[in-house]
């Protein structure tokens, strides 16, 4: 079994539904198996400022899919979700975004997946989820703890549970 971390975005509809729901249809508890959930963060917009406020978490996963098939896995729940990249603009709005940030300790650069995932490192909506389910873990020679004391997430809301 390898480890993954996963990130979710959106910012169209209801995004913590979604999350409920894509969440279960990714982890089916054989191949791949929840291990830890972050709460769920209201996010100012990085890239692209001008669109609705996000809403972001982070998951640990067991699993035994390769990470091709997970990415193929994450895609194929995104399009569930109404995700219809040919019409949307790069960091544009969407109803639901799921980056692979780490498998293992793998490194790999293809033209579909590149792992640990490129942007990690200076994106406080990633770090801070990830620093609630995994500060101590390491990626690319920089623990997650330390990495988000270089960015700034006083922006950043954590949403109280539902
Ligand atoms: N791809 C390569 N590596 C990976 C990986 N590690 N995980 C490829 C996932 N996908 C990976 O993704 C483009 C292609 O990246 C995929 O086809 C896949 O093969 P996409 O989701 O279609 O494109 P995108 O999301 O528009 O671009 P990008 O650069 O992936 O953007 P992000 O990182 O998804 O950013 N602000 C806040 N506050 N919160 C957000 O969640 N999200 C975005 C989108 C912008 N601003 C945001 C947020
Ligand atoms: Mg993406």
């Amino acid at each position: 079994m390898a480890e993954a971390l996963i990130a979710f975005g959106g910012n169209i509809g209801d995004v913590r539904a979604t999350f409920d729901r894509a969440l279960a249809m990714l982890c089916d508890g054989r191949e791949m198996r929840l291990a830890a959930r972050s709460s769920d963060y209201a996010t100012p917009p990085w890239g692209v400022e001008d669109q609705p406020a996000f809403v972001n978490c982070c998951i640990a996963v067991e699993t035994s899919l390769t990470p091709e098939a997970l990415l193929a896995r994450a895609q194929a729940v995104e399009r569930s979700f109404g995700r219809n990249r040919a019409n949307e603009h790069r960091w544009g709005p969407r109803t639901l975004d799921i980056d692979l940030i780490a498998y293992n300790d793998l490194t790999m650069d293809q033209p579909d997946l590149t792992l640990p995932h490129p942007r990690l490192f200076e994106r406080a909506f990633v770090l801070l989820p990830l620093n609630e389910i995994a500060p101590d873990r390491v990626i690319a020679g920089t623990r997650l703890r330390d990495a988000l004391t270089r960015v700034d997430a006083s922006k950043i809301v954590r949403l109280p549970a539902r």
